[in-house]
């Protein structure tokens, strides 16, 4: 593992993305035509004068004066529409490093891993912590890998049908030149969250079995990725649609063909991103693209929902790996920032900042571990039904508050750098970014904590029945230890607030539970990460630290749906005067 991510941290300080992932913001047309520019790494001697830095810099990117003047000089471009013929390409240009990115990838074998099984059930574990250590210095390739490794997925679910062989192989292949990325488009203009009822693309079967689509998917990430998944209408005789959910198909299409030609498809354009610029965006049109139905005529959600979960999973990875970046990069300089006469570390109410973060982070890496762990079973029929309830609720849950914490984390570290966190030239401004969207895409908050709701539903109450004892479990074999003795006893207290809360929530109408959703879920996620916490702590070679990061996480309000339970928040009086409050009337 240590080689795996020194190799993709030396790549990232190679090219244009130090290890703070500074050059992200430089557009990748402009990479590319400079790259030979970029100097190696090469630390500056630094006058006493001046505070030292957290990191080592790059002699470009500390150029400003010659980023100004090339960035006012050379075009922004990163697609070129036409060709020198006039015939339209829409080719998406990216830069060397990270096509680089993805032959690392491959040779590491950051998909094949988990199809492989090599390490019978510990193998989602181990893509997961290769992809945690390479996701900060990824330049953003997270996020294709994320999307690939969902698509592998759901072939894998349906038997790996021989029409889909082929591209099996290329998702899972550790061989550069073979390895493909998948993309996943399943946004349109009028539905991100509504998938069901915003997808108006169309398809047309054809002769010979396969089908055309038409339509305009509105966010397309890594455009430049080699197939997709897709949802569609399927047309009958008359040019007929069924609307909502049960109208959806999914269907597998190839981006090019053989000749690298688009597959009927244009690029409308480039989407001018917060962040994750390093990674293309875009909208495009479909018209006429070949593609295959792979599910079941009205079953794409579903089916396309094993693709989403796997995805979501890499979100959490992408979630935690910013979090520990930011902080390591907070304690480096918290050694070398010397205020009022001292370092920064040795102010105590700046090593408490950091430490708070620190317990955050460790709430949500043990929760990951706990997901990769469910899921390795459950890849290799070693799962009970229980740790497949589990998995199944546990996903949302994980995905949706570990986004938040992300996004509250990296801009508590930023001003650990005080005024340096943000500025641009620092890199610490485009991890802020990139974590930001963490919390929108593969699914919003609120969304997601619906769907904890659909999985508590669609189980019938098993679900929620296997969190209790599953973590009624985890501190009990802890319930000896003394030092952990106050967090049990709070972890105790808020099972019996939640199951309060279900029982009182469940007695009332169904928008109750509607309104409580995202407390709801949040009293999961701070619920069982106090039991993993609890647990690890619990462990004969625990460290003081452990124990603290337990104990600290307990002392944190760990139901507030109870809680607001108990004030009357979801109450319908309460949801009007949310409306009144919003609006002013
Ligand atoms: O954003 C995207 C890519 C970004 C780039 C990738 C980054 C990756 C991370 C990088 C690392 C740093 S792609 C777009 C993501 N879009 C979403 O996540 C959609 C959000 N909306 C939802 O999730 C909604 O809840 C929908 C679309 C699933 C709702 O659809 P429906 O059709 O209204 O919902 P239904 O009718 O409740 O569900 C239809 C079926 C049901 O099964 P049956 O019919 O058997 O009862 C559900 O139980 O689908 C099933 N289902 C699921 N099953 C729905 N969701 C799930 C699920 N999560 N797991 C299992
Ligand atoms: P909306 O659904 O309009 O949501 C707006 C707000 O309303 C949100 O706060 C949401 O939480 C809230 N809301 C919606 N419904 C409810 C409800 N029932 N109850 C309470 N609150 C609700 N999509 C793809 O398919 N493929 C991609 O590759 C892709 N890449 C992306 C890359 C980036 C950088 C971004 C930002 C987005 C990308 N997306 C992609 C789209 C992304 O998945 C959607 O933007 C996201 O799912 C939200 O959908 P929406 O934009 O339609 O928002």
């Amino acid at each position: 593992l240590r080689h795996s991510w020194e190799r993709c941290q030396a790549w990232s300080c190679r090219g244009f993305n130090t290890t703070a992932d500074q050059g992200q913001q430089v557009d990748m047309q402009q990479n590319q035509v400079l790259e030979d520019l970029e100097m190696p790494v090469a630390r500056r001697e630094t006058e006493n004068l001046f505070q030292e830095q957290p990191e080592t810099g790059n002699q470009y990117l500390e150029d400003a004066l010659l980023r100004g003047y090339l960035k006012a000089h050379l075009p922004p471009k990163v697609l070129e529409e036409y060709d020198a013929w006039g015939q339209r390409v829409d080719h998406i240009i990216t830069c060397s490093a990270w096509k680089r990115m993805k032959e690392i990838s491959a040779e590491e074998g950051l998909i094949a891993e988990a199809y492989e099984r090599k390490y019978s059930n510990w193998s989602r574990v181990h893509q997961a912590v290769k992809l945690y250590l390479f996701s900060t210095t990824s330049g953003g390739f997270n996020c294709p890998l994320a999307m690939t490794d969902g698509a592998a997925k759901v072939i894998e679910s349906l038997g790996i049908p021989a029409s889909l062989k082929n591209a099996f192989d290329h998702l899972t292949s550790r061989d550069p030149k073979k390895f493909w990325t998948s993309g996943q488009w399943m946004t349109e203009r009028r539905g991100g969250s509504d998938v069901a009822n915003g997808t108006e693309t169309v398809a047309r079967k054809q002769p010979d079995g396969t089908y055309r689509l038409y339509g305009f998917k509105w966010f397309t990430s890594a455009a430049d990725s080699d197939v997709t998944l897709t949802l569609a209408r399927i047309a009958d005789a008359e040019g007929h649609v069924k609307q909502g959910s049960s109208g959806l198909s999914l269907f597998f299409l190839k981006v090019r063909d053989e000749d690298k030609k688009l597959n009927n498809i244009r690029v409308q354009r480039l989407k001018d991103k917060l962040g994750t610029r390093q990674m293309a965006t875009a909208e495009l049109w479909l018209d006429g693209a070949e593609a295959e139905l792979i599910s079941a005529e009205g079953r794409g959600v579903a089916s396309i929902s094993n693709m989403l979960n796997i995805s979501r999973i890499h979100n959490v990875i992408g979630a935690v790996a910013s979090m520990r970046r930011m902080i390591s990069l907070s304690r480096e300089y918290a050694l070398k920032r010397v205020v009022f006469g001292k370092l920064l570390k040795d102010h105590p109410l700046h090593m408490q900042t950091i430490a708070r973060l620190e317990v955050q982070t460790r709430g949500a890496f043990l929760l990951l571990m706990e997901i990769a762990q469910l899921l390795g079973l459950a890849e290799t029929n070693m799962a009970s039904e229980q740790d497949q309830l589990l998995l199944r609720l546990l996903v949302p849950v994980a995905k949706l508050y570990t986004g938040k914490q992300a996004s509250a984390t990296v801009i508590e570290a930023m001003e650990c750098f005080g005024g340096q966190g943000y500025m641009e030239d620092t890199g610490l401004p485009v991890i802020v970014r990139d974590t930001l969207v963490l919390s929108i895409w593969e699914g919003t908050t609120n969304i997601l904590s619906l769907d904890v709701l659909r999985s508590l539903t669609k189980s019938q109450g098993r679900a929620i029945a296997v969190f209790f004892s599953t973590v009624q479990k985890k501190i009990e074999l802890a319930s000896s230890t003394a030092k952990l003795e106050p967090a049990v006893r709070q972890m105790r207290d808020a099972i019996s607030r939640l199951t309060q809360f279900i029982q009182g929530a469940g007695a009332k109408e169904a928008v109750t539970m509607e309104l409580a959703a995202r407390d709801f879920s949040y009293s999961l996620a701070r619920i069982y990460a106090g039991a993993l916490l609890i647990e690890h702590a619990s462990r004969s070679d625990a460290s003081a630290a452990d124990v603290s990061a337990a104990r600290r996480w307990c002392n944190q309000e760990l139901c507030p749906a109870a809680t607001e339970f108990k004030n009357s928040s979801y109450d319908a009086e309460e949801s009007l005067m949310d409306s009144s409050l919003v609006y002013g009337s």
